[in-house]
């Protein structure tokens, strides 16, 4: 397919999405945040800021509604551990340690009067509230919470485009799962669709793929890792090798369905690396914290690189 082609594609597709509700809210927060985090952080922070901190982290799955008010939608896996776990070294960043459930879970009712942690979970709700909020506090986290396909993108872009000047200094770690077929929201149905007339058949379209104009126009020198999950290992190195050619990324983090939790492969140009969690050692008992060293390590010389 042409980039001509393809960029009408996604022209269409933002032209005809519903317009990000708290669009201005978000504009103005991100332009916030990368304020903070471009001018006087360092006169104002005893942090170990790097240039190469502005990190796009995307995480969990996205829905497609098959109906405009929606009721029922097609939801893509993804717990969000992973980009929280990312984030956090952000499920949403800091609560990957408290139950599923944690509001239910976490606190007991001691009299009316007193809600109280659980003894259980005291100390992983106390690290959890204390590092999020001096995250939050000290501008270091921006949360933009996002549900649809359709918000996703958008917000994807509205950052990208946000981040062009950062350049290089700025990286894109997109481990969110993306739906690959919507419903076009033209197409779609305003109203709960009726059941009671036998079997529904949907017919889905193709989602463009943003990689390719996320590399090329909204941020062309920003570091970039994209993410592939597959359920058969066979075609996993496969797909993620063609995933870095076609799309330019710097690299492809390529994880199976039931071992991502154990091991990813990170597939790029200068060959493909295995990084595997150690249970034995308590800070790389999660693979993230190995796959985070090498994604750092790498944007560090891209750096160096891009300003030789
Ligand atoms: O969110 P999680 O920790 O359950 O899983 C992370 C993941 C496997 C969804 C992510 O690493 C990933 O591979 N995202 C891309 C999925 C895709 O191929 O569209």
């Amino acid at each position: 397919m042409s980039s001509e082609v393809v960029e009408d594609e996604i022209s269409s597709f933002f032209e005809s999405s519903p317009p990000l509700k708290n669009m201005d809210g978000i504009i103005k927060k991100l332009n916030r945040f990368i304020k903070l985090n471009s001018s006087s952080r360092g006169e104002n922070h005893q942090s170990d800021w790097r240039e190469e901190d502005r990190v796009c982290v995307t995480s969990g799955g996205t829905t497609v509604p098959l109906e405009q008010r929606c009721v029922r939608y097609i939801d893509n896996f993804s717990s969000g551990n992973r980009g929280a776990a990312s984030t956090e070294g952000t499920c949403q960043p800091y609560c990957r340690s408290l139950p599923d459930d944690p509001f239910l879970e976490c606190f007991e009712f001691r009299d009316k009067r007193n809600i109280q942690v659980h003894a259980s979970h005291l100390e992983a709700v106390k690290l959890a509230v204390m590092d999020h909020q001096a995250a939050v506090a000290d501008g270091r986290l921006l949360k933009l919470p996002f549900s649809t396909i359709y918000e996703y993108l958008q917000m994807l872009r509205l950052i990208a485009t946000a981040l062009k000047d950062v350049g290089s200094c700025s990286m894109f770690y997109l481990a969110a799962a993306v739906s690959d077929f919507y419903v076009p929201w033209e197409s779609m149905t305003e109203h709960k669709i009726e059941s009671g007339s036998g079997p529904l058949d949907i017919r889905l379209a193709q989602v463009p793929k943003m990689l390719s104009i996320l590399r090329s126009n909204w941020a062309p020198n920003a570091f970039c890792i994209s993410f592939k999950l597959e359920t058969d290992s066979k075609i996993l190195i496969e797909k993620a090798t063609k995933a870095l050619q076609k799309y330019k990324v710097h690299a492809v983090v390529a994880s199976e369905l039931s071992t991502r939790k154990e091991e990813v492969v990170v597939v790029s140009s200068s060959g493909n690396v295995v990084v595997r969690r150690d249970c034995d050692k308590p800070d790389e008992s999660i693979v993230e914290y190995n796959l985070i060293r090498l994604i750092v390590d790498r944007h560090s010389t891209y750096i160096k690189e891009s300003h030789s």
